[in-house]
């Protein structure tokens, strides 16, 4: 049996770093270099640890392709994992200037904020919500570094899940007030036109159970969600691509409302 030499990872953080500060999407990692999920993790893991050297800070985690609108559109089928640094969150108030990504989309979250350190085997959903100190919306802004967004799982894990802004919406509310956190739903609309609609419920059932997949998966790795951590628990819709003026407004009921509004011109970003 042979076993497949170990990637370069600094090669590929190279590759990826590079296509961020150029604002250029690239060919998928896995065309030149073949590389499992596992050393994704590890390519991910490499990028976040560079950005840390240089300031950065991680201030939270986000599950990918928890819903299944998001997995058909990608053609990726399994939900992945990635990090959110604190230079990715944008200000409700500030517009989105699309000459600093490549073809940016938005796509509407529920969002947690951890009271309790978490880390698997055995975390449920049930104790995620326990570990709950709030629960909130908000918009995640995807910029696969990849051509077109196409990608195989172990490339968007190396990629950090397409991770780059995120928009956290006006409250936080207490887990209690909020009976069902799968019954909560999402209004999506772009330039006045409702574009599609979902519910909580969408997130592999119910949100907190991407929470505790998110738990037990860092588990798993030596790892955990952190107190003080704000987990994005995937788009519950397919993503609106950030066309150069469009205006993207998520109404979650009683999670509140979140615009995001684009402005300036998009090398790649037409659709
Ligand atoms: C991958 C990231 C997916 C989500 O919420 O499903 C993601 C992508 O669609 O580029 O963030
Ligand atoms: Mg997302």
């Amino acid at each position: 049996m042979t076993t497949a030499a170990a990637p370069d990872v600094a090669a590929l953080v190279q590759e990826l770093s590079t296509a961020i500060s150029q604002r250029e999407a690239i060919g998928p990692l896995t065309a030149h270099t073949p590389l499992t999920v596992e050393e994704a993790y590890g390519v991910q893991a490499a990028h976040v640890a560079a950005r840390v050297a240089q300031g950065d800070r991680v201030i939270g985690a986000k599950l990918g392709l928890t819903s299944k609108a998001k997995q058909k559109t990608m053609k990726v089928d399994e939900p992945c994992y990635g990090v959110l640094l604190a230079s990715g969150l944008l200000p409700a108030e500030e517009p989105l200037m699309l000459e600093t990504l490549i073809h940016p989309r938005v796509e509407p979250e529920i969002v947690f904020r951890i009271g309790e350190r978490l880390a698997g085997p055995g975390v449920t959903s049930a104790a995620v919500l326990a570990a709950t100190e709030a629960v909130g919306c908000g918009m995640e802004i995807i910029d696969s570094r990849f051509a077109d967004f196409k990608f195989t799982l172990a490339d968007v894990v190396a990629d950090n899940t397409s991770a780059a802004r995120f928009i956290l919406g006006p409250r936080w509310v207490d887990p209690s007030q909020i009976p069902d956190l799968s019954l909560v739903g999402v209004v999506l609309e772009s330039d006045g036109q409702p574009v599609t609609t979902a519910a909580g419920a969408a997130i592999l059932g119910h949100p907190a159970e991407a929470v505790a997949l998110l738990a037990n998966w860092m588990g798993a790795r030596g790892q955990a969600i952190e107190e003080g951590w704000i987990i994005f628990s995937g788009g519950m819709t397919d993503a609106v691509p950030l066309t150069p003026g469009r205006h993207v407004i998520a109404t979650f009921g009683r999670l509140g409302r979140i615009t995001v509004r684009a402005v300036g011109p998009a090398a790649d970003s037409v659709a």
